[in-house]
Formats: structure tokens, sequence, C-alpha cells
């Protein structure tokens, strides 16, 4: 039974009811994390590519305050193009749906509304975590706790140096949540495949995850798995080199003395502009390169049920 306020497209319903494989994609990516037309060209690639591997994609948003499992092209325009779009973390969940707004949902209410679809996996770019300097300003992203508490495998890059990496890594063991990096001993850190940090755990196939996947929820463990996937070593931005970068970009929001739910769609905007586009390129290849891992999770996930 669908929950009734989801509102579902065809193709995820019944791959849902037939059990086949489904891949959630979250909206914030597209709305406040990429340029457009580029977000919008991302956002049906990706759907593309999860396809061609054998799983239905399913892209979440709010659209006039109805939760939308699945969307056709249209919906990925009016997301990737509108300036009304408020990003949707699940605190915010609440307002926009009783007030009827377009809203971009972030990892973690994409997380909430595709448990409470029945989908499994979900691939993003990277994971929000706990800011720079949180000691003092206490920005921990939401991502986090609902991490700790809803049953979603999460497909990333690992997490961008613009948050405190070892901090991030902290919490989600303080929460319980498996960290698991894809074919790699070292955590990825998004532009970069390496970021210093040794990663809590290794797994090297698509049914290895799915193994700890059911593993872990057969053991009564509620929340998610964070699976950390190295962008590819082509696309590769080196370390010294976007570490510059993400400095400027953090000195520049405490110039215009902007934080909250806003710091990380200005830091990935600023980002942008000063590699002059070249962290958006990085940026699109390792969502390509997580499509491809999540939608292979998925289907050895659904096989083995
Ligand atoms: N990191 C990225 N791209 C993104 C985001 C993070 O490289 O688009 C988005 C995701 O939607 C993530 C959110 O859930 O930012 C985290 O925002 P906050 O730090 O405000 O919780
Ligand atoms: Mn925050």
């Amino acid at each position: 039974m669908t929950h009734p306020m989801l509102r579902l497209t065809d193709e995820v319903h019944d791959a849902l009811a037939d059990g086949r494989p489904v891949v959630a994609l979250e909206s914030t990516i597209i709305s406040h994390g990429m340029p457009y037309p580029e977000n919008v060209a991302m956002a049906n690639e990706v759907e593309q590519i999860i396809r061609d591997n054998g799983a239905v994609p399913a892209t979440i948003a709010i659209l006039d305050g109805v939760p939308r499992v699945g969307l056709d092209a249209d919906g990925l325009e009016l997301l990737g193009s509108d300036d009304n779009i408020t990003k949707v973390s699940v605190r915010d969940l609440p307002y926009v749906v009783a007030q009827g707004l377009h809203g971009a949902t972030t990892v973690a209410s994409t997380m909430r509304l595709a448990a409470l679809a029945g989908i499994r996996v979900f691939v993003t770019g990277g994971l929000g975590g706990v800011h720079r300097g949180a000691e003092q300003s206490m920005d921990v992203s939401a991502d986090l706790t609902e991490l700790g508490t809803t049953d979603v495998a999460v497909v990333s890059a690992g997490v961008k140096s613009i948050l405190d990496i070892g901090l991030t890594l902290e919490k989600l063991e303080t929460l319980g949540v498996p960290v698991v990096a894809y074919g790699t001993d070292e955590f990825p850190s998004f532009f970069s495949r390496s970021s210093g940090f040794a990663a809590p755990m290794r797994l090297d196939t698509p049914a290895e995850v799915a193994g700890l996947m059911r593993a872990k929820w057969d053991l009564g463990i509620h929340g998610g798995v964070v699976l950390a996937n190295p962008i590819p070593a082509a696309d590769e931005i080196p370390a010294a080199e976007i570490d510059g970068v993400i400095s400027q970009a953090l000195h520049d929001m405490e110039g215009e003395g902007i934080h909250g739910k806003d710091a990380t769609p200005y830091l990935l905007n600023r980002i942008v502009e000063i590699s002059q586009g070249a962290s958006l390129t990085a940026n699109i290849a390792l969502v390509r390169n997580n499509a491809v891992l999540g939608a292979a999770v998925a289907r050895e996930y659904a096989a083995a049920r």
C-alpha cells in the first residue's frame, strides 16, 4: 500500500509492487547544488544511466505541496529553472506540504520520503555533515541524524572538505551508521579519491553491499548505510588544487555573513565560480559514477529478497 500522501509515477509504483530495483534521487542537488541548465541535463542523464543499468529511477521532490516519488522531464526542468523552490530538509517538510509549495529535498528528506515509499537505495553526489567550526556554530546537517534513523543506503562520493571530514565520521560512528568505502581503504572526499582518513569499512562488490544492508536491517538496527564511492581517477581534482578553492569559498562566505541552510548552496556555487567550472565537471562525473553503482546495489538487494 502506497502512503496516501505520496504521489508515485506509474513506473515507480509498478516496479515497487513487483519487487524490482528502484533507486531514489534527491532534488536539492538539482535546484540548489548546480547551475542551470547543467543541473537539468545532469538530472535527466542520471535517470537514464539508472535505467540502462537495470533499475527504475525515482527523483524525489515536492510539487504544489505533494511529495512526488518519480518525476517527468517537465518536473525536472521546473526544479532546475524555477527560482521559488524551497530547500527542504526534514524540518521543512511539514511546512512546504501544508503550504502547498514547491520544494527540493536534501539527503535527509529524500531518505525519509524514499523510506515511506519503500525504496532502500538512494544515489546522490555529496552528503551533508559536520561543518567546519561546528563547535561554535552547531551547524551539523540533518542528513546525519536521518542516517541514524531511516533505513536507506545512500551512495555518495564521500564528504567534501567544506565540511569537517573527521568530525563527520565521528558523528556517524556515534549514530551507529556503517560507513563503507567502495573498492578502497580510504574515505573519499568528493572531488578527490583521498581525504587522509581511513574508511571504517571496505567492500568491493555490489553483492557485498546488499549483504551488509540486509544484515543491518535483519538485526533490527534502524538507520542508513553510507556507501562512499570514490570519484573516477580520470575526473579527480587533486586535493592540493581544490583545497585552495574551498578555502577561498569559505573565506568569502564568512565575509558575506552567510550561514544556516544557505551555507551549503552558497559554497557549492562559489566553488564552481572560483574553479571556473572545473568543480561542476567533476561533480557531474561523480554523480554518473554513483548512479552506476547504486543501480547495481539496488539490483543485488532486490534479487536476494
Ligand atoms: N553536497 C553536494 N551537493 C549538494 C548537497 C551537498 O555536494 O547538492 C546538498 C544535499 O542535498 C545535502 C544538502 O543533503 O546539500 C546538505 O545541506 P545542509 O548542509 O544545509 O544540511
Ligand atoms: Mn546546516
